[in-house]
């Protein structure tokens, strides 16, 4: 006889940068959540579900935790976080193999306070020169803290993604699926669209990329043979504002290409994309923009 149906939410938790998102768009084998080599790229609570025979697992991405919240975007992003970790069924608690840090202590406390199962998983095991490094990082975790359990993977190759899949299965309910089942977020293409072009600005500006940048859309319009998006780049120095457009715009250039691409594979439609930089000033700090590019929404 077959098992009984399966669904539930697992939230996923870590210090910024952990792979997180990489891990949750493996998992729902679509790309659910912008992913970057700059600490803090996901700074919204969202959803990525996959469905199949078994079990509909509905994985809660999350802002990276971090000490020492700044601007009102930070403390939004933060709470976003700590708020996913209510009424879930499991909580995967992520660190990366290189080693335990102190922003990796202050995620466990939190943690620790979760009356539903965690699993510790140990990312990026692809970087490790000798799998035996791995042992002393175990150990190191496991006096820390009781994990129900502990799992190396690599969220960029998919390895040992199946065992943590399959011990998933076993902290989630019997209940009937709760979203249809080809449904892989709860964001609409509007919000998808703002994040990708996000994420190729913090892509291609990497170590120089001022941190306080949004992306807000403008207008979005579908037409019969494709859609036509304006997206504004909002930045917090006018010196910001030339950093992103590059010298004769060829940065600018690049990110709206790029960004294009990932939109037209999203939408499965031609792409006609609008982009702007403009420059407010504490942005990150202004209610009025924050809640107009749908932060803390949540
Ligand atoms: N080698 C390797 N790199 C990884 C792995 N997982 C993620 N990365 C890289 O690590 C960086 C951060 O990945 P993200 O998925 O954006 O990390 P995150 O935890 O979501 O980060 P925030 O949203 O900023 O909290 C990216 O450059 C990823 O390509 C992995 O398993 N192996
Ligand atoms: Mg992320």
């Amino acid at each position: 006889m077959p098992e009984p149906f399966k669904c539930g939410f697992v939230t996923i938790v870590g210090r910024p940068n952990v792979g997180k998102s990489t891990l949750i768009n493996r998992l729902v084998q679509q790309k659910v959540s912008i992913t970057s080599q700059r600490p803090q790229t996901t700074r919204n609570r969202l959803l990525g579900i996959r469905t199949d025979e078994r079990a509909q697992i509905v994985y809660v991405d999350t802002p990276g935790l971090c000490a020492g919240a700044k601007s009102a975007l930070d403390r939004l992003m933060n709470r976003a976080a700590r708020g996913s970790l209510e009424g879930v069924d499991c909580v995967v608690f992520v660190v990366a193999a290189s080693g335990w840090t102190a922003a990796d202590d202050s995620v466990l406390s939190l943690v620790r306070r979760q009356p539903c199962p965690v699993i510790l998983a140990i990312n990026k095991i692809d970087l490790l020169k000798g799998r035996e490094r791995l042992l002393p990082l175990m150990q190191q975790a496991a006096a820390r803290m009781e994990f129900d359990e502990i799992i190396p993977l690599s969220g960029l190759t998919g390895e040992n993604l199946a065992d943590l899949k399959d011990s998933l299965l076993r902290y989630l309910p019997v209940q009937p699926p709760l979203f249809p089942r080809e449904q892989v977020t709860d964001r609409d293409e509007r919000f998808m669209a703002a994040e990708l072009v996000r994420e190729q600005v913090f892509r291609s500006l990497r170590q120089e990329l001022p941190y306080a940048i949004g992306v807000g859309i403008e207008h979005f319009e579908r037409m019969a043979k494709h859609v036509r998006i304006g997206a504004v780049i909002w930045v917090a120095k006018e010196s910001q504002k030339g950093i992103v457009i590059g010298s004769g715009g060829e940065r600018l250039k690049q990110i709206g290409v790029r960004a294009r691409a990932q939109m037209e594979k999203l939408l499965g439609s031609k792409v006609y994309l609008e982009l702007w930089v403009k420059v407010r000033e504490g942005w990150a700090d202004s209610q009025t923009i924050l809640h107009s590019l749908h932060y803390g929404e949540e």
